[in-house]
């Protein structure tokens, strides 16, 4: 028995499905120095994302990652002040910094800390790295191996190692090699399945209405 409502369902449940395998978290409010960092490691899955990766290959599904949005036009934005996020690795482990979608927004710069030492500073990068989601090159990608477990920061600013100014958005992916994927895990074969069934489904309807 197939009805409007169940398609209507079965629709719904396959969008959330869709939506829900690569959800960005939010930047918080007053995220603006190491101590006030916004720690990642709840948000990391292992969800299919067609932007996430390392310099060639599409990484979303062999290493766990956390995607947030800073929108500095909201009312969590640091205009003037700069983003900091945390997130814990093991040692010796892939770490992927990648930020999308900052230009024509934001020339994005990253300053990166193991602990409270200063590690690396990065500016541009080709958009070939970290897969999709950079149209230019001043978006940051920064790709490195953890020296020692703990925790590690990223500050993300403008360039030249700037406050932001208003409105500049972006999207920050962290990949971490042996990081849990402590989120729900990929949604993509459910959705499938539904997928299928709504199919199956139209193809009853059509074949009754016929
Ligand atoms: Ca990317
Ligand atoms: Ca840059």
């Amino acid at each position: 028995m197939t009805s409007t409502s169940s398609l209507k369902l079965l629709l719904a449940l396959s969008l959330s499905a869709a939506v829900a395998q690569a959800a960005p978290i939010f930047k918080i409010a007053g995220n603006t120095s190491m101590a006030t960092a916004q720690n990642l490691d709840g948000a990391f899955d292992l969800s299919f994302s067609s932007d996430i990766g390392d310099y060639t290959t599409n990484t979303s599904t062999t290493i766990a990652h956390a995607t947030v949005t800073g929108a500095n036009g909201l009312a969590t934005g640091n205009a003037g002040a700069s983003d900091w996020y945390s997130f814990t690795a093991g040692a010796n482990k892939t770490v992927i910094l990648d930020i999308d979608y900052g230009m024509f927004d934001v020339d994005s710069w990253l300053n990166v800390y193991q602990g409270a030492s200063l590690i690396a500073q990065v500016d541009d990068a080709s958009t070939s790295y970290g897969q999709g989601g950079s149209v230019h090159g001043y978006d940051a990608y920064y790709q490195f191996t953890s020296s020692v477990a703990g925790l590690y920061y990223v500050q993300v600013l403008r360039y030249p190692n700037s406050p932001f100014g208003s409105g500049q958005d972006y999207q920050l992916h962290v990949s971490v090699g042996d990081h849990a994927a402590v989120s729900a895990p990929d949604s993509a074969t459910t959705a499938g399945l539904i997928g299928l069934g709504l199919v199956g489904m139209l193809a009853m309807r059509r074949r009754r209405t016929a």
